[in-house]
């Protein structure tokens, strides 16, 4: 799962892609399987040190601060930790020696234009395991504005093809750098993701997921890395997200049209509210964000908590059928919720077995 990157944390659209992932870790975990769960933190990227540089924090500290901060946050809306959080300064090293086995393999060359800089070659790597527009499906035009849009470089001179992702940029003034056999830098996005999933969980995983926006360049090109470093797919399954907007536009740390959970909840608003708001929302649909739908998921949370203050023993499976159908039918919390709401609806009295199901599966507790 791609985690955060470290600033601007937690705003509604991150916690409604953890969400959509909770959910599934909360279906698997019920059905019994055994979940490994790795999440990565971008704790060196171009945003996290433009953000530093511009209001006078040192990038560790705004990195720790905002990891803090989005744990804290994870840990009220009640998702589930992941089983490795592994950030990217953590790997300096494995992903250093996998951009060595890229060169090496004839896979990624080297920028000559004095920076050292290192790129994917994505038209000698393309094989049977992986090729560009594999994960995507898109055009090569429409692959070209969102490369420049989502941190790539497609007009940089020099380059093999406008769509190859850095996987190493070489040393700068003023940059951090870590000293390594293909030489002094840090790291690319997409290698990072590619090099964390390979070290902590069994390739292919089950399924690689984020917010839709990563689809192309980010998932493409992790799919494209590991195809290249192990010859196997980085996953079975890249599921994505869909955006939550505001104020008209995607919720987004560029643009600042955020709403923080942290500053929802200490106005005093109940984490399963927010849970309850962003459950009733598909986990594909894009959507937007009104205070609205807080408003109506507080008297949801209201009526179902009156309906729950004294369950009794019981062991009725109806509702707790009806939850796992709904959750095994891509994740329709939608449904969930209104099956719920008609449950009581209709008069039927609470069980014990009902509020641990709600609480399992949708992760409210009553
Ligand atoms: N660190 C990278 C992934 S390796 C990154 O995209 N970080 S992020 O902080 O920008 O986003 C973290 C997660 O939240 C990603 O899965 C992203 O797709 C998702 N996300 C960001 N904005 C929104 C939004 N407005 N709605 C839904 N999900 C979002
Ligand atoms: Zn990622």
């Amino acid at each position: 799962m791609c985690g955060i990157t470290p600033y601007d944390a937690t705003h509604l659209g991150h916690a409604n892609t953890y969400l959509a992932f909770d959910t599934l870790v909360r279906l698997w975990i019920d059905g019994g399987f055994d979940v490994r769960y790795v999440q990565n933190v971008t704790d060196i990227d171009d945003p996290l040190l433009e953000r530093a540089t511009a209001t006078g924090v040192e990038w560790r500290q705004l990195a720790a601060e905002q990891v803090e901060l989005f744990r804290g946050d994870m840990e009220s809306l009640r998702i589930i930790p992941p089983t490795d959080y592994v950030a990217v300064t953590e790997v300096i090293t494995p992903v250093a020696d996998a951009v060595g086995r890229l060169l090496d393999a004839g896979l990624a060359y080297r920028l000559d234009d004095g920076t050292a800089d290192i790129y994917f070659d994505n038209t000698a790597a393309a094989s049977a395991v992986w090729s560009l527009g594999d994960e995507s499906g898109l055009d090569r035009a429409t692959m070209l504005g969102l490369s420049a849009e989502r941190g790539g470089d497609p007009e940089r001179p020099g380059k093999r093809d406008a769509l190859d992702v850095l996987l190493w940029r070489g040393e700068r003034d003023g940059e951090p750098s870590w000293p390594s056999p293909v030489g002094a830098g840090r790291p690319g996005w997409h290698i990072e993701c590619s090099v964390i999933a390979e070290l902590h969980a069994p390739l292919p995983l089950t399924v690689q997921g984020g917010g839709s926006d990563l689809l192309f360049p980010h998932h493409e090109f992790s799919a494209g890395h590991t195809a290249a470093l192990t010859g196997a797919p980085l996953a079975r399954l890249f599921s994505h997200a869909g955006m939550v907007a505001y104020d008209g536009e995607k919720m987004s740390k560029s643009l600042g049209n955020l709403v923080l959970v942290s500053r929802l909840t200490a106005e005093g608003v109940d984490p399963r509210a927010i849970r309850l708001a962003l459950l009733g929302r598909h986990y594909r649909a894009d959507w937007e964000w009104t205070r609205g739908q807080l408003t109506e998921a507080c008297s949801r949370l209201a009526t179902w908590e009156t309906w729950a203050a004294n369950p009794a023993p019981g062991a009725h499976p109806v509702l707790v059928e009806a939850l796992r159908a709904a959750l095994a039918d891509d994740l329709d919390t939608p449904a969930a919720l209104a099956f719920v709401d008609a449950h009581i609806e209709s008069g039927a009295a609470a069980t014990e077995l009902d509020a641990d199901a709600i609480d399992a599966l949708l992760g409210v507790r009553l």
